[in-house]
C-alpha cells in the first residue's frame, strides 16, 4: 500500500511545535510517571509523580507509514523543568534496526543530545534554535532541557526503524546532563561506578 501514499505538506509552527492539519498528525505525551526509576533522584521522583506528575514531553509526528523506504518527521517539545538537579530529558532509544540514522533541528529553546555507542563512546552536543545535530547509526540519544522555556525541535529518521529503550532500562545512559551553579553540566552517571 506504500506507494498509494500521497505527498504531503505540513506546517511546522517553530514557537509550539506543533503540526497542522491536526488530522496528519499523531501526538505522544510523556509524564514523570512514564519515566520511574531514570532519574538519579527516585525520591524527588516519586514526590513530584504524587505531587502533580508533571507532563515532560510531547511528540508531534506526521502521519506516515512506519515501514521502509518511507521517512518519519515531527517535533519534540520537551518542557522546562529538573528532578532533583537532573533536567527533564527523553527516556533516550537506540533504533531497532541499528544501521539507521536521524536528523535533529532546533526550533525554539536549548539543550542537550546525548549520545553513545554500544561499545562505550559517548557524545555531547549543545543544541540551541537553528542548530542542527546528526545522529549516525548505531548511537543512541537522548534530549535533555537546560534552558527556562521548552526545547523544541524536529526530526527526521527512516521509517522501520524502531526504538528499543531496553538497554537502558538497569543504569541509563552514560552521562548525565545536571545543574551545577546554575549552570548545566555534563558529568558521569555514578551508577556506572
Ligand atoms: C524524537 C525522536 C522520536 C522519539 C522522541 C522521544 O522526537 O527521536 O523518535 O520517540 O524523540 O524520545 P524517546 O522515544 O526516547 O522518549
Ligand atoms: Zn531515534
Amino acid at each position: 500500500m506504500d506507494d498509494l501514499f500521497h505527498p504531503l505538506r505540513v506546517e511546522v509552527f517553530p514557537e509550539s511545535g506543533l503540526i497542522a492539519p491536526e488530522q496528519s498528525t499523531n501526538r505522544t505525551a510523556r509524564h514523570l510517571s512514564d519515566m520511574r526509576g531514570m532519574y538519579q533522584d527516585t525520591q524527588a521522583t516519586e514526590a513530584m509523580i504524587a505531587a502533580a506528575d508533571p507532563l515532560l514531553y510531547q511528540l508531534y509526528s506526521a502521519d506516515i507509514p512506519d515501514a521502509v523506504p518511507h521517512l518519519l518527521f515531527g517535533t519534540t517539545i520537551l518542557y522546562p523543568g529538573k528532578v532533583g538537579n537532573e533536567y527533564f530529558m527523553t527516556r533516550g532509544h537506540y533504533h531497532q534496526v541499528e544501521n539507521t540514522a536521524e536528523v535533529y533541528y532546533c526550533l525554539r529553546g536549548s539543550g542537550y543530545i546525548l549520545m553513545e555507542r554500544r561499545d562505550g563512546q559517548v557524545s555531547a552536543h549543545a543544541l540551541e534554535r537553528g542548530q542542527t545535530v546528526y545522529i549516525p547509526p548505531g548511537w543512541a540519544h537522548r534530549s535533555v532541557n537546560v534552558g527556562d522555556e521548552e526545547f523544541v525541535f524536529f526530526y527526521a529518521y527512516p521509517g522501520g526503524a524502531g526504538h528499543d529503550y531496553e538497554a537502558f532500562d538497569a543504569l541509563g545512559f552514560r552521562n548525565l546532563v545536571v545543574e551545577r551553579e546554575g549552570q548545566p553540566a555534563v558529568v558521569p552517571n555514578p551508577r556506572f561506578g
